[in-house]
């Protein structure tokens, strides 16, 4: 199917926050922030803000209801400001007034006075002073200390990626409306609207059945509103409740930029020792990652960080370590991946560390150690279905890439200013959320009296297309056709308890909770068609829409089936749950068997790069994915190509700035790059490898938001190699993005 969203996007049609018709009596939200990022408030001059015709009420603190308390996983980051702050961008107060132009005027008119303390920004800085945010994690595998003694080859190094900006379309934004006995209705731009709901409850002190969370669809999110839309809809439902008044709260472009996480930075530590065969015997790593000023989502990204330290190989002894250190940054939060593009690109650095000593190509390490079947990942889990290796073999056999190689040879030794680079990404992503609980999903199936078909689930839709998976899901499940089906908003009174659309896994989740509830009906519609063709239910099915018994097609259409087991008095609405089997994690050894599969795959990057200026274009990217039954082809293949250029943007040229005060600088689109259309590679191929594909993803075909953008890794490497052809002198060091000046440094060195 194509994504039935199509149509309203490029019409302009799809309802998005802002698209929401408001009601009489909407009033406006504007958040007033800390602009140190360190320190203590003192006092903050409302009166000039508070006697601008049109400001009704400025809320702090003081006004909240409930808990002062948005930390999902640990309680340590408040709504508002109280009165210490921890960031620039740290919510002081909510101004409310008749339009948002008002509040923005108003904002502009407000003083702050503060008592300012030092601000630490550098996580190795943090580190030294202490500063954790929650205790570190180890994993251990096999005995290092011994395998490097054993080794032939050791080599120990630095690499560090930066942040990135989920520029997500839609800003973060939440519209909330007062409904009887103090219950509300909060429409937000989130990822999680239990998440939304929880917060909402805990800061206004309700229970949660008072709290209506729901979601049309998201403007992109990209892991950005996993958690952090939270804020937002608490401010907004906190005034809307208090003033009984339906109060909007969108944040502009410059707000969403500075006022939230963002990827989180990691420097790393590696150390890394090989056989002289080249098999990777002994891997040290030690993470620090930039949290930001509270924990946020950082303890679960942590962990992913850990669950991917050895990327897609095998390698039998490993010790790794990870520290989430406490700086003065809004707290970095989900992105993409969620720390395991953190954790691959140190162990890719690694490796190409090695190659350029040993002065052989990165691929001959890589392909030497890529995980098989049956082998173990340093947290226990054993590799099954490890199509690590036939994705390797498929690229280099279907994109011919020894002849690519050759090519590239011949280009290089043309005498010109332009140089080409190739290098090999393999990707292993373990799907299900590290946290076993949260995997778990409820829909709500209702088939109407005239056969057309409602569907609730907890997935949210947010572009990728999870809608449209659920429509294919159920339109074949009942064998009717997808336009009776319509997805429902997604919303906490409807579907509970959902776990956030995140970790590649609401396809999955919710696609199996549907299935099962599709299930459930079409076992009383077939109870319903027997009786009726008098004959046992076993031999009933349901094709393309008509009652089939014994394999040939009855005159039963499926309104008919519809309305007779109505007439009947057959339930016609079915909840369906699902819980992942098979999974398990066990914190107190750091073992066990978190994920229900892994996902595989390899890509070729190549690129051109420009040696007299430093400018570079990625020509070709060419993956074998390992898409299991490839069942939703053309939105996975969507997936696939925006992660790609996602992964090179976060690689290459989106560099997230940061002063020594904390201050963000790359706070514009003018001073923040990401991809366009001109820095898209002119090649973007994608073949899937045959497979049949896991039990325990939908449909056997797995899960794809999330494995791709790990492809964008082999754009740094890509650059490194184009760099050395050029240079052989060059000093290449591990430090993400390769931005053009970057490259220009590295590729003319200041003499000593
Ligand atoms: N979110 C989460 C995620 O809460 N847990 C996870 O394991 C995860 N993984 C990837 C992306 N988001
Ligand atoms: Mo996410 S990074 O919210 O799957």
């Amino acid at each position: 199917m194509k994504n039935t969203d199509s149509k309203g996007h490029t019409t302009g049609r799809s309802l998005f926050i802002d698209d929401i018709p408001v009601r009489k009596g909407t009033l406006h939200g504007v958040v007033l922030a800390s602009t140190i990022a360190h320190g203590k408030v003192l006092n903050i001059d409302f009166l000039e803000a508070l006697a601008l015709p049109g400001v009704i009420r400025i809320f702090t603190e003081k006004d909240i209801p409930g808990e002062n308390q948005i930390g999902g996983i640990l309680p340590d980051e408040s709504l508002l400001a109280d009165p210490d702050v921890h960031f620039i961008g740290h919510p002081l107060a909510l101004i409310v007034a008749k339009t948002e132009r008002i509040a923005r005027k108003a904002r502009s008119l407000i003083r702050i006075e503060y008592e300012e303390y030092p601000a630490v920004t550098d996580p190795r800085v943090a580190w030294e002073k202490g500063l954790l945010l929650f205790p570190s994690r180890t994993f251990q595998m096999g005995d290092v200390n011994t395998a490097f003694s054993n080794c032939a080859y050791v080599f120990e190094g630095k690499a560090d990626s930066g942040g990135q900006e989920h520029l997500y379309i839609e800003t973060q934004g939440s519209y909330s409306i007062p409904k009887e006995n103090g219950s509300m209705l909060v429409h937000s731009s989130t990822q999680g609207p239990t998440v939304v709901q929880r917060c909402i409850a805990r800061i206004l002190d309700l229970p949660m059945h008072k709290i209506e969370v729901d979601v049309q669809r998201l403007g992109g999110a990209f892991g950005g509103k996993e958690d952090q839309a939270n804020a937002w809809a608490a401010l907004s439902t906190m005034a809307a409740y208090l003033l009984q008044k339906p109060i909007k709260l969108v944040l502009s472009r410059h707000d969403d930029m500075y006022l939230t996480g963002k990827r989180h930075p990691y420097s790393s530590d590696f150390r890394i020792g090989l056989s002289k065969e080249l098999k990777i015997i002994a891997w040290e790593v030690t993470y620090f990652q930039n949290g930001g000023a509270a924990a946020d989502l950082s303890p679960a990204i942590l962990e992913r960080t850990l669950f991917h330290s050895t990327s897609s190989y095998y390698i039998p002894n490993v010790s790794a370590t990870a520290y989430s250190c406490k700086t003065n940054l809004p707290p970095f939060t989900a992105f993409r991946g969620f720390g395991s593009p953190q954790a691959m690109f140190v162990m890719e650095s690694a490796i190409a560390m090695a190659a350029g000593k040993l002065g052989i190509k990165a691929q001959e390490i890589q392909e030497k150690n890529l995980i098989d079947e049956q082998q173990e990942f340093p947290f226990g889990q054993v590799a099954v279905e490890a199509n690590a290796i036939s994705c390797w073999n498929d690229t280099f056999k279907t994109y011919n890439i020894g002849e690519k190689e050759k090519e590239i040879e011949r280009f290089n030794q043309s005498d010109s200013m332009f140089r080409k680079g190739l290098a090999i990404s393999p990707i292993c992503f373990g799907i299900s959320f590290t946290n076993t609980s949260m995997n778990q999903a409820r829909t709500l199936v209702h088939i109407y009296q005239d056969g057309s078909v409602g569907i609730s689930t907890g997935a949210v839709e947010m572009g990728q297309g999870v809608n449209t998976k659920m429509k294919q899901i159920a339109a074949r499940a009942f064998s009717i056709d997808p336009s009776r089906i319509k997805l429902e908003t997604t919303n906490t009174t409807r579907v509970a308890n959902t776990s956030p659309t995140a970790a590649s896994s609401g396809a999955d989740l919710n696609g199996k909770a549907l299935l099962c509830a599709c299930n459930k009906l079409l076992s009383r519609l077939k109870e319903t068609a027997s009786a009726m063709e008098n004959t046992s239910s076993d031999s009933i099915s349901l094709q393309h829409e008509y009652v089939y018994s014994d394999n040939k097609k009855t005159n039963i259409g499926w309104e008919e089936l519809v309305k007779t087991a109505f007439l009947n008095r057959v339930s016609l609405s079915q909840i369906g749950h699902y819980a992942t089997p098979v999974i398990h994690f066990d914190k107190s050894i750091e073992k066990g068997h978190p994920f229900a599969y892994h996902v595989f795959g390899t890509a070729c990057v190549t690129v051109k790069l420009d040696c007299l200026r430093g400018r570079y274009w990625v020509e070709s990217v060419q993956i074998v994915h390992d898409f299991g039954s490839n069942e939703f082809s053309d939105l996975d293949l969507g997936q696939i190509e925006g992660a790609v250029m996602q992964g090179i943007g976060w690689m290459t040229m989106e560099e997230i700035g940061f002063n020594e005060k904390g201050k963000l600088l790359s706070n514009s689109l003018s001073t923040y790059k990401v991809p366009d259309i001109y820095s898209a590679p002119q090649i973007v191929e994608c073949n899937a490898l045959k497979t049949d594909g896991p039990e325990l993803a939908i449909l056997r075909s797995k899960a794809v938001g999330e494995p791709p953008f790990m492809y964008g890794i082999g754009a740094y490497f890509a650059l490194q190699n184009a760099i050395r052809s050029f240079n052989p002198e060059a000093r290449l060091e591990f430090n993400a993005p390769f931005t053009p000046e970057k490259v220009l440094l590295t590729l003319y060195p200041e003499k000593a």
